[in-house]
């Protein structure tokens, strides 16, 4: 009985551990890939139906999280993970679809 309740403590204590360890693995890893919100200028958006084309090439980039893409503004912001894609990346995606774009200031 004694060394029953023993070996059970030394499991709990040890599945704690184990909890302990992924809780900073899990804390380290959403540090590391703080997504970031990134403006571009799309100046060859002609009507309303353009931001949509250009939202939805975004959306496809593995990495993007949440794109807004605006008619008036001529902008689409885009919300990424810095880990898995970059502006680059982003600015090539849009000219792809049709419509060059620049970091905006
Ligand atoms: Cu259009």
């Amino acid at each position: 009985m004694t060394l029953h309740l023993r070996s059970l403590s030394k499991t709990t204590i040890f599945s704690l551990i184990l909890i302990m360890f992924s809780l900073l693995a899990t804390n380290n890893n959403a540090r590391a890939t703080e997504n970031v919100t990134a403006i571009l200028d799309v100046p060859g958006m002609t009507c309303k139906f353009c931001p949509i084309t250009i939202r939805k090439a975004l959306e496809k980039v593995p990495g993007v999280v949440e794109v807004k893409s605006e008619f008036k503004t001529k902008t689409a912001t885009v919300t990424f993970d810095p880990g898995k894609t970059n502006i680059e990346t982003l600015m090539k995606t849009t000219a792809n679809a049709g419509y060059p774009s620049t970091l905006k200031k």
